[in-house]
């Protein structure tokens, strides 16, 4: 029942964490009602986005700053999105396999995602994760995610603060900042600051950026090394500066606006496409296909045929 299940979930039980994760990615039936039960119990948790390409230290900057909230006793998970990885769930945990635990009241918890497993599409199933973390009780939310394609982007914009994690080697620093990631940007972080060009890339940066900020946001660049944790006290610091900023301007409240209308989209979009395709639907679509292509209707006229059918 899912009373019981949200009951579980505010004990933090980490067994019903997983199971009803795996509920909502397999659209398992009762997970609808699953997510309704939950719902008023969800927009409490802080939700941070980590993006940037791929190899530029996502990874341990997010086990750092684990590390560090843990430290501050405030619960943190994480999740982990990897679009092109064939594996999902706890397959590809390796060092990370430490944040796994089979207690309750646990105060981290590390879930990985990929298109496998994903039923309902990737970006929507991560946010629905972060939901049933947020009806937990998890303070903060972390989503890392390779900042390259659509997916990304969708998850990336449901976070409350964003950083792009960038290196000195990003060579072509110009090209990436054309790359969208500007936009999205509440944060930076210059990692891998041990190497050559760090401050070349700050400067760059820096100039680059005159133009985004505003009045009450001047988007902060943080040089950080992780792998030796150096900065990343500084980037929570900020975090926490950006999520009173949000706070105080109402973006908080823009932002769960937002992210309530996209989800009643998605499942409008969603329910009405599962009623759609019923049998005699198929069966007509597939009499068509027997058509050679260029005699066949339009795909156009057969949308609106179908529709009307
Ligand atoms: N020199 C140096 N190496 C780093 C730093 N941060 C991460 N790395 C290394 O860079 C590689 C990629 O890091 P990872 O966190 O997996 O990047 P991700 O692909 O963005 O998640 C790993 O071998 C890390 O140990 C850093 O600040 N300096
Ligand atoms: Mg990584």
């Amino acid at each position: 029942m899912p009373k019981d299940i949200l009951n579980n979930l505010k004990l933090k039980d980490s067994r019903t964490i997983s199971r009803s994760i795996s509920m909502v990615e397999n659209k398992e039936d009762g997970y609808l009602d699953l997510l309704s039960t939950i719902f008023p119990h969800t927009g409490n948790a802080y939700r941070i986005g980590i993006t940037g390409p791929p190899g530029s230290g996502k990874s341990t900057i997010t086990d750092q700053l684990v590390k560090l909230i843990l430290e501050k006793k405030i619960s943190v998970a994480v999740i982990a999105i990897d679009p092109s990885s064939p594996f999902n769930g706890g397959a590809i945990l390796g060092d990370r396999v430490r944040f796994v635990n089979d207690f309750k009241n646990i105060n981290t918890f590390f879930r990985s995602m990929s298109t496998r497993g994903s039923q309902g599409g990737l970006a929507n199933s991560a946010k629905l994760v972060a939901d049933i973390f947020d009806a937990s009780g998890f303070d903060i939310i972390i989503f890392e995610t390779v900042g390259v394609g659509q997916v990304e982007i969708d998850v990336i914009e449901a976070a409350d603060s964003v950083i792009v994690t960038l290196v000195p080697e990003s060579g072509d620093d110009i090209q990436m900042m054309k790359g969208g990631l500007m936009e999205i940007a509440d944060l930076f972080a210059i990692n891998k600051s041990d190497r050559q060009g760090a401050d070349r890339l700050y400067t760059s940066l820096n100039k680059a950026l005159e133009l985004n900020n505003n009045e009450f946001w001047r988007t902060p660049i943080v040089k950080t090394v992780a792998t030796r944790g150096d900065g990343i006290q500084l980037l929570y610091d900020q975090i926490v500066n950006h999520k009173e900023y949000i706070s105080n301007s109402n973006k908080r409240f823009e932002k769960l606006d937002k992210r309530y209308i996209k989800t009643i989209k998605f499942y409008v979009s969603d329910i009405l496409t599962d009623k759609f395709w019923t049998e005699e639907i198929d069966s007509r679509l597939n009499k068509e296909l027997k058509q050679d292509y260029n005699k066949r209707i339009s795909p156009f006229e057969m949308a609106n045929f179908l529709i009307k059918k």
